[in-house]
């Protein structure tokens, strides 16, 4: 019987037309050589100690990693692909219905072109060269619920069943190592990351429209500004159209290569602010891709890990911030403030601000800063 229901589940999946992944670029870029973490190996005796050893120096000293082994099917990627390529496509006026409230501090929705700046003065309002149109879906708890185009309706359980995996299992088993090396009880960072806590985690599907040589020289080829990202993972899903590139600690810009079967996770600024910089939350931006994809559309699929609004953002009591001295009894800036309003400050920050290029914070929050941009 319940072989049965399983499989007429599987087999009541609604038709979409299915996603082709794009070739990979052929051009020798200089990438940036990440560490892969096979989650796999996490069950395996031994192993979360394993990884978390592996992990120890990408976490402190480039804030970029990817994962294999999480146990998601490609299958079941490229549908997520699929169904992000229909919602990008619907009429603009027919996605504005869904537009998230921003100026509220709320990422729910759809996320238009020209909310935010490319280059100071240059706001992103010419439909020849959309930089970032995304669509956002909360987790659906009543918290995140809205309304939702009906080809997000029609697919609703297996979006659900994709956000649950990534939050309940992929994102547990990150936080479970990185509190292992924060000499910390291992579910310590598990706690405000549960699927039911009130938070603004989301599952994003985003779109780059390709543009013309014209237009790459206007925006200097970029498509998203340096920037770190807001909450306290980001994980990338492979995509071939190279354009993601981070910045080393000796300051170059290094593209990130689409490894096979991988995603490419992030640490964000809620996980910096809490190891009061052990953790690092680096910075990253996206650019125009190389000549062989550049005329390609090209489309993300992304999981933003936020943590529960009203968990402060205090360094944590970690016997190693401690031998460290990142972790003392002094009052800090950060003591009182809510994790939930540094996110949704920074969302409507975005709405204002330029995400330039340069160098420098910008004062977000009770005298923490950001490093600009948007995520
Ligand atoms: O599209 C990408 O590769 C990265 C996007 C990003 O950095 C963001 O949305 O915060
Ligand atoms: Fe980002």
């Amino acid at each position: 019987m319940g072989t049965a229901t399983q499989t007429m589940h599987m087999a009541a999946k609604p038709y979409i037309e299915p996603y082709r992944q794009p070739e990979e670029s052929r051009h020798d870029l200089p990438w940036a050589d990440l560490i892969t973490l096979d989650l796999s190996q996490f069950e395996y005796p031994g192993g979360k100690q394993k990884l978390a050893n592996q992990l120890k120096d990408a976490v402190h000293n480039v804030g970029f990693f990817y994962i294999t082994g999480f146990g998601l099917s490609q299958e079941a990627i490229d549908r997520q692909f699929a169904i992000g390529r229909d919602v990008l496509n619907m009429p603009t006026e027919e996605k504005l219905k869904y537009r998230a409230d921003l100026e509220g501090g709320s990422y729910n929705g759809y996320r238009p072109l020209g909310s935010v700046e490319v280059y100071p003065g240059l706001p992103d309002n010419n439909e020849a060269s959309i930089s970032s149109p995304m669509y956002n879906m909360f987790k659906f708890i009543p918290y995140g619920e809205r309304e939702h185009p009906q080809i997000v309706q029609q697919h609703r359980e297996e979006i659900e069943q994709f956000q649950r995996k990534i939050a309940e299992d992929v994102v547990q088993k990150l936080l479970v190592l990185m509190s292992i090396l924060l000499e910390l009880p291992e579910d310590y960072l598990s706690n405000g990351h549960r699927y039911n806590d009130t938070s603004d985690c989301h599952l994003r599907y985003m779109i780059y429209r390709a543009r013309t040589p014209e237009e790459n020289a206007k925006y200097k080829d970029i498509y998203i500004g340096g920037h770190s990202d807001f909450g306290s993972l980001t994980l990338l899903f492979r995509q071939p159209i190279a354009a993601l590139q981070i910045k080393t600690s000796s300051g170059e810009w290094k593209w990130v290569k689409p490894y096979p079967e991988s995603i490419t996770v992030n640490i964000a600024d809620i996980l910096q602010f809490w190891t009061n910089g052990y953790l690092k939350s680096s910075i990253h931006r996206v650019v125009a891709p190389p000549p062989d994809q550049a005329g390609q559309d090209r489309l993300g699929l992304l999981y933003f890990l936020r943590p529960a609004h009203n968990l402060n953002l205090k360094t944590v009591d970690s016997p190693l911030l401690r031998r460290l001295g990142l972790k003392t009894d002094e009052p800090t800036d950060a003591d009182d403030l809510k994790a939930g309003d540094w996110v949704q400050k920074r969302v409507a920050q975005n709405l204002e601000g330029s995400s330039k290029d340069g160098q420098g914070d910008k004062v977000v929050l009770n005298g923490l800063k950001a490093k600009y941009g948007h995520d």
